[in-house]
């Protein structure tokens, strides 16, 4: 899988090169590339945006800009994800759909976002019919200063589920056995006793039968309390 991402701060996505996604790269399962947006701008100032149209608080980002970023890797086979506050809630499901395509490209709005003429102009027939598709993303429903650190929790949710960048990967068999990874059941390591509290008796039984059986119910019991 190929990974673009666009921002004006680059060092903000700097941690997409360690570790796990790291040894992926090493491997050659994911590249991801990391742009600064004002290189792909044209006036002696590097400006990346401008007043909005119709007015109002804060500033706008330029479409042109954003059009020559995105046709400078733009392919046939390509995701265009656009991180927003105002978009599609991102789940495990939408992380696997992700997870099986082949150049993703993030578009890390700052401000008060991007001009709309970009999505529009990237959601034309001509770009459907080449297999491009444009995505409105949102990690939940809180605002964040940019889409920056969005687009770190997405590569991280998508990479993971790729085949040879997650460490263990009967984990994630697991994982599929409830159906968006947010049913989980209580775990528990030595000591047997800490600070009063006993490890539940039916772990220490050896009685595999009866341990998952325990664990769905404390897993559902788990998902009606906080959810
Ligand atoms: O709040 C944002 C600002 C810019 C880009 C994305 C976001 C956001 O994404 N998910 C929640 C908030």
């Amino acid at each position: 899988m190929k990974i673009d991402a666009f921002t004006i701060f680059p060092d903000y996505l700097a941690p997409l090169k360690l570790s796990l996604l790291g040894k992926a790269q090493e491997k050659g399962i994911v590249d991801i590339s990391i742009h600064d947006l004002r290189s792909f701008t044209s006036d002696n100032h590097n400006t990346v945006d401008d007043t909005p149209y119709g007015g109002g608080a804060g500033m706008v980002m330029l479409p042109e800009v954003w059009g020559k970023a995105i046709d400078s890797v733009l392919r046939d086979d390509s995701d265009i994800i656009v991180l927003t506050p105002a978009g599609v809630p991102f789940t495990q499901r939408v992380a696997e759909e992700f997870s099986q395509r082949s150049h993703l490209i993030f578009a890390c709005g700052r401000y008060e976002g991007i001009d709309d003429r970009v999505r529009q102009h990237y959601e034309s027939d001509e770009y459907k019919t080449r297999g491009i598709r444009v995505h409105e993303i949102s990690i939940g429903d809180y605002v964040l200063g940019g889409g920056e650190v969005a687009t770190m929790v997405m590569v991280e949710a998508i990479t993971r589920l790729m085949p040879g960048v997650l460490g263990n990967p009967s984990s994630l068999s697991e994982e599929s056995h409830n159906d968006e990874g947010w049913v989980e059941y209580p775990n528990f390591t030595k000591p047997a006793q800490w600070r009063g509290i006993s490890v539940p008796e039916i772990l220490l039984s050896g009685n595999h039968g009866e341990i998952a059986k325990w664990r769905e119910s404390q897993a559902i019991l788990r998902a009606k309390k906080n959810r």
